[in-house]
């Protein structure tokens, strides 16, 4: 299994975290965004999308963190489950894994700020701003689906880490890139902090990539 992979890069963390819960080995081959490694031909030739992360297992390469994630369980369910539980629970997983991979992470990708930059003349505070807003829209009503819980659990959706840590962690490290206030989100920062204990997450952590300076 190869992960084509960029430390800091959200999404590549999100499958790092889906393969160590399911105690799958794999190799590592950065990307570097910064030098823009994901355009280059040789990386286009893996993924016309020029993102990461890509994931190759059996010879197929495979894109799109959430896809990864699902096709992990599936064609390894007899590990860990990421996405587990009733028809309701899984639905809930999958909504809370969504929440942050549609509506926060596109609108602020790499990509995005860079256009808001040269195409549209927005300034290094503009861009801040508009990448605080956006988590803070959905880390808003995160927090509060947490708060109104009738039956907690001690993750997000369930008594184990599931799809929605596997999203939310990595989120919540770009939120802190970004000086994103956390102390708003009391329940979010409990279940972070029950996700450090485990070491599938603190290994996949960006500063412990072989490409981290
Ligand atoms: N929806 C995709 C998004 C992948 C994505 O946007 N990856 C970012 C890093 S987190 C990237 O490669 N950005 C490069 C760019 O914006 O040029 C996924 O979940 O895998």
């Amino acid at each position: 299994m190869v992960l084509y992979d960029y430390y800091r890069s959200s999404c590549a963390y999100r499958v790092r975290i889906a393969l160590n819960l399911k105690a799958l080995d794999y190799q590592q081959i950065p990307v570097n965004l910064v030098t823009a490694e994901q355009s280059s031909l040789a990386h286009q030739q893996l993924t016309t999308e020029q993102l990461v992360p890509v994931f190759r297992d059996d010879g197929i390469t495979l894109t799109q963190s959430l896809a990864i994630c699902e096709y992990l369980d599936e064609a390894y369910p007899h590990t860990y489950a990421l996405i587990t539980g009733s028809v309701y629970q899984r639905c809930a997983i999958r909504a809370f894994a969504l929440a942050i991979a549609c509506e926060i992470h596109p609108i602020n990708n790499l990509r995005v700020l860079k256009y808001l930059k040269s195409a549209l003349a927005i300034d290094e505070t503009g861009k801040n701003q508009w990448y605080q807003h956006w988590i803070n829209t959905t880390f808003v009503a995160l927090e509060s689906q947490l708060k109104q819980r009738s039956d907690p659990t001690l993750f997000c959706c369930s008594d184990q880490p599931s799809l929605a840590e596997v999203c939310l962690i990595p989120q919540i490290y770009n939120a802190r890139r970004f000086n994103v206030d956390m102390e708003h989100y009391p329940n979010l920062l409990t279940i972070e902090r029950r996700c450090q204990s485990i070491a599938a997450f603190n290994r996949a952590h960006p500063d412990q990539q072989p490409d981290a300076k």
